[in-house]
């Protein structure tokens, strides 16, 4: 029954999609139903921590991801967190202290061609979990070391531009995706043509539930 029950989570779990073409991207990071990033949502406060892969010389710091700043153009490295160019990509955690009950999580990137779309997958995890592994490096699957899989961030277009500006919004059917007090991110690089598939990641906001 438990198993049962845990499969229907998986599966209510929601992912939309809003893309900006790189000729109406706005600094103001405005989408049609994702909210615009915020600066008082529960990531604001939680402790960030990188487990694996390094950051680009040109990337802003880790801390970039939650600080509620945004980039004013198309390509502002110092603006965005992004892995080490040639690399293929990294992990980190959030931190928020204690459990707390999450409504929404919200990525979003802006870059004007292959460093725009969003490719993670998202794990989470109460800190209950017996033998949980906070620190798992590539090569060990987070679900074998007590996370709990939630979502697989897909924002590449089908076909053609792949620049502007991307939101990703992972939701439940049921209002919440549960309590949880870290998420891991393992982020992936989203073309392997050259050494500039890292995302430029802008802002990560967690929405906890009212
Ligand atoms: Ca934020
Ligand atoms: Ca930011």
């Amino acid at each position: 029954m438990a198993k049962l029950l845990l499969l229907i989570l998986l599966l209510d779990a929601r992912i939309v999609v809003e893309h900006n073409a790189n000729n109406v991207a706005r600094p103001e990071f405005k989408f049609k139903n994702i909210p615009s990033p915020s600066k008082i949502d529960a990531a604001a406060q939680a402790k960030l921590t990188l487990i694996d892969g390094n950051l680009d010389p040109g990337s802003a710091a880790l801390s970039a991801l939650i600080d509620g700043r945004l980039p004013h153009d198309e390509d502002e490295p110092g603006g965005n967190v992004f892995f080490n160019s040639g690399s293929s990509g990294g992990r980190f955690r959030l931190d928020f202290g204690n459990p707390i009950d999450i409504a929404q999580i919200n990525s979003y990137s802006w870059h004007p061609n292959s460093r725009g779309p969003q490719l993670y997958k998202l794990y989470a995890a109460d800190g209950s979990e017996p033998k949980l592994n906070l620190d798992p490096k590539r090569g060990v699957d987070p679900a074998t070391c007590g996370w709990k899989f939630i979502a697989l961030v897909n924002t590449l277009p089908e076909r053609g531009e792949d620049g502007g500006q991307y939101a990703a919004s992972v939701t439940d059917a049921s209002g919440s995706l549960g309590k949880y007090r870290y998420l891991l991110f393992d982020c992936y690089v989203t073309e392997l043509y050259n050494n500039n598939g890292n995302t430029f990641y802008s802002e990560i906001d967690v929405i906890s539930r009212r």
